[in-house]
């Protein structure tokens, strides 16, 4: 905590480290009251430093120093060394030596969930990114590379299970009914892919064969009570493996690999060495207690983690402004591999709303930074949607650049070259080159230049040349601290569509051969301006652009209506079909928000939503996406100035008229789609769920009885949480206030044992504009489940109030805003990267119509006074006030 100002780091001032550190020798003892922990590093100086007589500089944060040797020699405080803060100092070391420190932790009192802490009674760990230094003093740099042996010493009664990385080596009984464990990791590591875990712990166990015949020992470690929530994790993972053999050619490198699930986390989980641990709500599932989202989830996070074991440990980052070099291919990875094992067009859909409602937001915000950033205060700040999505839909365009095949050539490279290097963003993109031939240079600004390109386009048709030019111009937006930006090397996959819906051949010069020529390419736009040539068409075609999302760009084109509800029903590209619905409902309620007042609903929208569920030959998975209306949270996004309450009432009265225009179908839709079978998870049950549920959902919009009967019905016979969480919502976000509390009470009254289920619980409510309100968040404060020290709970009730309840957590007297600004100063104190999370709503005040923003802006700066700041909070406070 501190009030003064945090100091900006910049990548333009990276040095290497001045020393190494070859080998990191730990023994943990374990104590209810505390942690002693006893560190030996082998250190030498860095041949590859100017510095030859730099002083050894440790990082340390919150550590009770007891003892410091130098080999063999114990050194005096003041005399011999330095603890400043956040440092220990030693002016004079020799060239190479052994240094041991001891320090003392509290990990039962830490918090901050950062280094070693207590979740449940059992201790565990996250160190990334900074979290090691709360451990131990040490250089916390991910350029400092050390084989760790971790012996960890315990009560064997409390604590029967100690875990660290690598394989387990020794063990063996203590005095005093204690135990010990040691672990010896093979692969030099960086400090933040350190873990341990020591608890009272159940294991699920398996095997995996690898490609070359080894036999991987699979474990995860959950509570008792958790036993049988392991199964999905298990299957997920030893199909992440397989993939990344046969996608990437990695085969997995320790013998053991291992998962432990723990209920206080910052994040979703974490890619340790041979140990991942996990947030338990992106681990745990079984069919009465995890809806399809979750499964689906679990299965791509438990995938990420595991890819991470080449794509983030074996080549790791050399500093953290190369956090993408990481995250953005392994989100790319892992959304392959998601796509891979369901619908490729189903989950490109659910990416790309995710980067145009979030990332799009965050690149037009005050906290809008590239790729690759430049300067940061606090580290954690950075673990963005921009980091993570906009960096994969980076590497997804290099994919689209080269192809599959040459991009494969270009990741064997990288794999090889870097094996065990701490590396750049660059070295990524130079591998591919290297391995393609292709030049990538102007495309490397991708990791430069923060903003989201906007390219605009527009259309002629010379019927007598029997041409169609194309005109496409990129313009990318000033962002803080940049301005004129260059153009950007951009994939641009496009089609063009005749009267019947025939894919006409692009022929890009007169003389290319018709039959020959493809009926889908990819453009590559890197001007601010170019005008592209269609040959040989005797119409004007009705463009397909921008198929796949094959850039994150904004698409600006002047579609009639006409031409979206004809790419609705004919364009071969699935993620078109959905955009191309997307753009109408959102024309249409934008334009009834500019019109204030008259409801005339476009019957085109409701004769396309007609024609949808009627339609038994298209992908079930996409029509169900198709039926989502977009998000509040998008149209906010589309809008300048937004008026909330406007956008809110406006795509209510939208929905409610399609409801009622559309009533029979939806009750047909929902009959249709009952499935009496076995529940499993694949995309068409999947997709048959989400069909009936989102006629429910409708149906309870419009206070329809038989919607109802048929809601509490489903609540009452659901073999699964999809299905009752289903009914929920939709009783929760209807008018039936008797039926509504009542649902709510028994679901509550059953399933109060289960922490991930209560967070549901909590979610449905706080996200509803009818159970939502602020008076209702407040007593979710104050209900005996709610737990200031859990980020799940803080996060189902007061992120989701305002992530996601719009209309409540704008409401025009400002309310709200003053709410989070309470919560974020009073979870500043015990979990300062939680509170700097949270407060991002309130960071956009900018965008939004005057009334709002003012007080928006009271709310930051009450934040800013506060007292004791963390860093954390700073950085995101002030730089969203600039
Ligand atoms: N590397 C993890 C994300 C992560 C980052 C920081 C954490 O500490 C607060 C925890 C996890 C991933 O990408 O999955
Ligand atoms: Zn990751």
């Amino acid at each position: 905590m501190r009030t003064n100002q945090p100091t900006t780091i910049r990548l333009s001032e990276y040095k290497v480290p001045a020393h190494l550190v070859d080998a990191v020798d730990l023994r943990f003892e374990l104590f209810d009251n505390g942690a002693r922990v006893h560190s030996t590093l082998t250190v030498r100086r860095n041949p590859e430093s100017a510095e030859e007589f730099a002083p050894l500089e440790l990082d340390g944060d919150s550590l009770k120093l007891e003892q410091v040797i130098l080999d063999g020699r114990e050194l005096m405080a003041g005399n011999d060394y330095d603890e400043t803060g956040a440092q220990l100092v030693i002016a004079r070391v020799p060239a190479q030596f052994e240094l041991t420190v001891v320090t003392w932790i509290e990990p039962q009192n830490n918090t901050r969930l950062e280094g070693l802490y207590k979740s449940s009674g059992m201790f565990c760990t996250q160190c990334e990114a900074e979290g090691f230094r709360c451990i131990t003093y040490f250089p916390d740099r991910p350029d400092v590379m050390a084989r760790y042996r971790t012996r960890i010493e315990a009560d064997k009664a409390s604590c029967p299970v100690l875990l660290s990385n690598g394989n387990d080596v020794d063990r063996g009984d203590l005095e005093g009914g204690r135990h010990f464990v040691t672990w010896e990791d093979p692969f030099p590591k960086p400090s933040y892919l350190f873990a341990l875990v020591a608890g009272d712990l159940v294991e699920k166990q398996d095997t995996f064969t690898t490609c070359s015949g080894r036999e991987i020992d699979l474990r995860i470690f959950v509570e008792p009570r958790n036993a049988a929530k392991c199964q999905h994790a298990m299957d997920s993972l030893k199909r992440s493996m397989r993939w990344d053999e046969e996608v990437y050619g990695r085969e997995y490198d320790l013998d053991i690999f291992m998962i432990v699930a723990v209920d206080d986390f910052n994040m979703g989980a974490m890619e340790n060495k041979g140990l991942n641990i996990f947030n338990s709500s992106c681990v745990l599932a079984s069919q009465e207690t995890a809806t399809d989202l979750a499964f689906q989830r679990i299965e791509s996070i438990v995938a990420h983690e595991y890819f991470h074991n080449w794509s983030g440990n074996r080549v790791t980052c050399r500093d953290w402004f190369q956090l993408s070099l990481k995250e953005g291919f392994t989100v790319f990875r892992d959304s392959t591999f998601s796509a891979d094992m369901g619908s490729p067009t189903v989950k490109r859909i659910e990416d790309v709303t995710l980067l145009r409602t979030a990332q799009f937001a965050e690149d037009a915000g005050p906290m809008a930074h590239p790729v690759r950033p430049a300067s940061y205060m606090e580290i954690s700040n950075f673990y963005t949607l921009t980091i993570y999505e906009k960096g994969a839909e980076v590497v997804r365009m290099i994919h689209t650049l080269l192809g599959p095949e040459l991009f494969r050539k270009g990741s064997d490279l990288y794999f090889e070259r870097h094996d065990g290097q701490a590396v750049t963003t660059d070295d990524f993109v130079k591998a591919m080159e290297d391995a393609s031939g292709r030049d990538l240079t102007q495309f490397r600004l991708w990791y430069d230049q923060a903003g989201t390109p906007v390219l605009t386009v527009s259309d002629v048709y010379d019927s007598e040349r029997g041409v169609y030019s194309l005109k496409i111009q990129q313009a990318i937006p000033d962002t803080p601290g940049q301005t004129n930006k260059k153009p950007q090397h951009i994939p641009f996959a496009l089609g063009l569509l005749g009267a019947e819906g025939e894919a006409l051949p692009l022929r890009l010069v007169s003389t290319e051969d018709a039959a020959s020529a493809p009926t889908e390419r990819v453009l590559e736009l890197t001007k601010a301006s170019h005008t592209f040539e269609f040959h040989g068409l005797t119409q004007k075609p009705v463009p397909s652009l921008l198929r796949h999302f094959s850039a994150p760009v904004r698409l600006v084109y002047p579609w009639s209506r006409e031409q979206l509800v004809f790419l609705m029903s004919h364009d071969p590209d699935g993620f078109n079909r959905w955009d191309a619905g997307q753009r109408l409902a959102v024309d249409v309620i934008q334009s009834l928000v500019d019109s204030s007042g008259t409801v005339d609903i476009d019957s085109r929208l409701v004769e396309a939503y007609r024609t949808l569920l009627a339609d038994r030959t298209l992908d079930q998975a996409l029509v169900a996406k198709m039926l989502h209306l977009p998000s509040e949270a998008y149209l906010i996004e589309l809008a300048d100035s937004p008026d909330v309450a406007a956008i809110h009432r406006t795509r209510e009265q939208v929905l409610s008229h399609l409801a009622t225009s559309l009533r029979d179908e939806l009750v047909a839709c929902y009959h249709r789609n009952m499935d009496d079978g076995e529940y499993e998870v694949t995309p068409e049950s999947v997709a048959r769920r989400s069909l009936k549920n989102t006629a429910l959902a409708w149906l309870l919009m419009i206070n329809d009885n038989t919607g109802r009967d048929l809601a509490l019905q489903q609540l009452r016979e659901a073999d699964n949480m999809t299905d009752r969480m289903g009914a929920l919502r939709a009783l929760v976000n209807s008018d039936y206030a008797e039926e509504r509390s009542q649902a709510l009470a028994d679901f509550y009254e059953h399933f109060q044992s289960d922490p991930q289920v209560v967070e549901q619980w909590f979610s449905v409510q706080a996200s509803s504009d009818r159970a939502g309100q602020l008076p209702q968040i407040q007593a979710l404060l104050k209900h005996p489940a709610f737990d200031w020290k859990n980020p799940n709970k803080i996060r189902s009730v007061i992120g989701v109030f305002a992530g996601q309840n719009l209309a409540a957590f704008h409401n025009p007297d400002g309310s709200g805003y003053s709410f989070l600004a309470d919560q974020v100063c009073r979870l500043d104190d015990s979990n300062p990267q939680i509170a700097a999370r949270l407060v991002a709503p309130l960071t956009r005040w900018k965008k939004f119509a005057p009334a709002y923003s003012a007080l928006m802006r009271t709310a930051l700066e009450r934040i800013r006074n506060k007292a004791e700041l963390s860093a954390d909070l700073y950085e995101v406070v002030h730089k969203s006030l600039e």
